[in-house]
Order: C-alpha cells, then sequence, then structure tokens
C-alpha cells in the first residue's frame, strides 16, 4: 500500500488520540505541514475528538482500527495512550500504510521487538517514532559537530532533563519510561551505540515527594564500548523546562539546551541578573522539531517510504528503559541485551 502513496498530491492522514500531543499534530497538519490533511480523528473521549476534528475539518471515527482501515485514510498518526500502541501499530502494518507512533513503540521490550520483526518482514519500513529531538535543529547541529570530528572522539554526554511539573500519577518510573526515554534515544542518536547497562541513583527527594518515589534521580548509562552518559532526571522542579545535552570529546565540548536565544540584563547596578526566557513545557521547547518531524513523516510517505526514527530504536528504548524501571527498584546496574537486528 505505502508504495500506491508514491506522488501522492495530499495525504489523508487519522490521528489517533488528541490529548496534549495528538492535538498539537492535528494543529501542525491542519495549518503547517505541506501535503497532508487530516481526514479521520480517534480519541476515547467523544467530546474531544468531536471538538478537534470539528476544527480541522475531519471526520470522528471512534473505532481506532476502523479509522486505520478507513478508505479516506493514507497514513496514521498515533498520540493514543501507550497501551493501546502495539495493537494499533500493528493494524498499520497489516494495512501496509505509514505510521507515525508517539513514543514508547509499544509498553515492553517483547513487544517492541515483534512489531520489529514483523516490520522486517515487509517489503519495506512503515514505522517511523516521534523521538522529535532527531528533528530539533540544536540536536541536529551538535551530531554533526561529533560526526565531523568537531570534539574528537566522544567520551562522555550529559544530560539534563527538568520537568517544570507533572500529573500525580507520573512516578518514578514514569520518569523513566516518558521523560528518560528521550535521553536514551539521544544518547544512541549522538553516539551511534547501543546502551549496554543503567543505573540508578537516588539522592534526597525534593520536599513534598511521596514515600517510594525519588524526585530527582541520576541515570548513568553505559554504551557497548564503555562511553558513560549521566541523566538528571526530575518529575517537577516548579520552574520551567530545562533540557541540556554536553558532549565531552577528546578535543573540546560542546553544549545545547541553554535557553540562549535571548539573553538579557536586567537589574539595579550590584544586584542585577542576566538571564532570558526559560520554555514552560516540551510542547513549547520542540514545537518547530515536532513540525519538522511530521513534515519528514508527509514527505516521505508521499513517496511511498519512511524513513526517522525506526522501530529498532523504540525497540533499544523499550529495551533501556524496562531494565532502567529495575534498576531504580534495585539500585543495582543493570545490564541490557538486545535481541538479534533482523
Ligand atoms: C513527555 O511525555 C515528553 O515526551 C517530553 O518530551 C518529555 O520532556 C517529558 O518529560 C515527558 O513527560
Amino acid at each position: 500500500m505505502a508504495d500506491d502513496l508514491a506522488g501522492r498530491a495530499e495525504l489523508r492522514v487519522a490521528v489517533l488520540g488528541v490529548g496534549v500531543m495528538g492535538a498539537f499534530h492535528v494543529d501542525r497538519l491542519s495549518r503547517t505541514v505541506h501535503g497532508a490533511r487530516v481526514t479521520v480523528i480517534n480519541d476515547a473521549a467523544a467530546d474531544r475528538a468531536d471538538t478537534i476534528a470539528c476544527a480541522a475539518g475531519a471526520r470522528v471515527e471512534p473505532d481506532p482500527i476502523a479509522a486505520i482501515n478507513a478508505d479516506d485514510v493514507d497514513a496514521v498518526v498515533i498520540a493514543s495512550p501507550g497501551p493501546f500502541h502495539a495493537e494499533q501499530v500493528s493494524a498499520c502494518l497489516d494495512r501496509g500504510i505509514p505510521v507515525l507512533c508517539e513514543k514508547p513503540l509499544t509498553t515492553s521490550p517483547e513487544s517492541a521487538y515483534e512489531i520489529v520483526r514483523r516490520e522486517a518482514a515487509l517489503p519495506g519500513r512503515l514505522i517511523q517514532v516521534g523521538f522529535m529531538r532527531r528533528y530539533d535543529a540544536e540536536y541536529v547541529k551538535l551530531r554533526t559537530l561529533i560526526t565531523d570530528g568537531g570534539v574528537g572522539d566522544p567520551l562522555l554526554l550529559h544530560c539534563v532533563h527538568r520537568n517544570p511539573d507533572n500529573r500525580p500519577e507520573f512516578d518514578s518510573s514514569m520518569m523513566i519510561t516518558d521523560s528518560v526515554v528521550h535521553e536514551v534515544d539521544v544518547a544512541r542518536f549522538l553516539l551511534g551505540e547501543e546502551i549496554a547497562a543503567i543505573q540508578v541513583t537516588k539522592p534526597t527527594a525534593k520536599r513534598g515527594t511521596p514515600d517510594g518515589q525519588w524526585d530527582p534521580m541520576i541515570v548513568l548509562l553505559t554504551t557497548e564500548t564503555g562511553k558513560v552518559v549521566t541523566v538528571e532526571i526530575f518529575a517537577r522542579t516548579g520552574v520551567g523546562y530545562q533540557v541540556r545535552t554536553e558532549l565531552v570529546g577528546s578535543a573540546g565540548s560542546a553544549m545545547i539546551g541553554l535557553d540562549l536565544g535571548l539573553i538579557s540584563t536586567v537589574g539595579p547596578l550590584g544586584a542585577g541578573h542576566w538571564g532570558g526566557p526559560v520554555a514552560p513545557g516540551f510542547v513549547e521547547r520542540f514545537a518547530t522539531a515536532y513540525g519538522t518531524e511530521l513534515q519528514a513523516f508527509v514527505d516521505a510517505a508521499r513517496q511511498g517510504t519512511v524513513d526517522g526514527p525506526s522501530a529498532w530504536d523504540g525497540y533499544a528504548a523499550a529495551a533501556v528503559c524496562a531494565a532502567g524501571v529495575e534498576a531504580v527498584r534495585t539500585g543495582e546496574s543493570v545490564p541490557i541485551h538486545l535481541q538479534p537486528r533482523p
């Protein structure tokens, strides 16, 4: 089916799940992404589906599998809750249409690997996983610097991931599977290696953190050649959204994510401070990257292909995060053994 899309003037897209992320994708697809139109909306909340569909000039389909199989759908964006992803991605593979699936690809390494194997048995790729940082200009620049040898041999990667706030159910496991998962993908993207082990240290928690939960945590990833990645993760800082990455190489270092777009110096002599705006959340910080990601998905789908982060990237991240959840529990270093790449 993907081949039938080659040269299509306008890709007709179904969006499954229109919470914060899905609604944002619908808006981008309707207003800024070229060559695509949202035709079908699906969401468990009927009111929400109606409102978003009405604004986008799309129709509502209450059954997600029927939405994937609809005649007026050429490609699918999945932004539904993670537990639905395995079934919905599988239905896209069954129909043979391209799918951009928000992370996680699925909720376990086993089901993610099953998807990798099923896709590998098809004539071409159909799955792009929503690791949008790979489309962020700063990450792309940092990767180019590394691959061009601009900082010598990469040695260490330091990642900071501070969320301003989160819903009450966002616990220490979700800090790994929902937040650190991006750092896992960034580490694999920047260093070009798989992660071989993960360990989690739990410093004194912020006041107000429920018993049995840890906020912040420090995550240590070790790559297959022994490079070390540190990740500082906060679920709730009460301040803005801060995501920084510093690469230390044998010939220098480079840092991104400093919100240095606008620097201001304010305040009276002796009592001034300097600084600029801090993004309030990930949607604002990565707005351009999300748009670029969607445009890349649409452009490739219209040519009958898919590129960008693959099902294998989704599987590798799921395997590291499952080990990470165990590392939170045990405090031990947990090794990661990936299945063979098909
Ligand atoms: C959220 O689900 C995201 O994907 C954001 O990019 C991440 O920064 C945040 O921590 C997650 O909760």
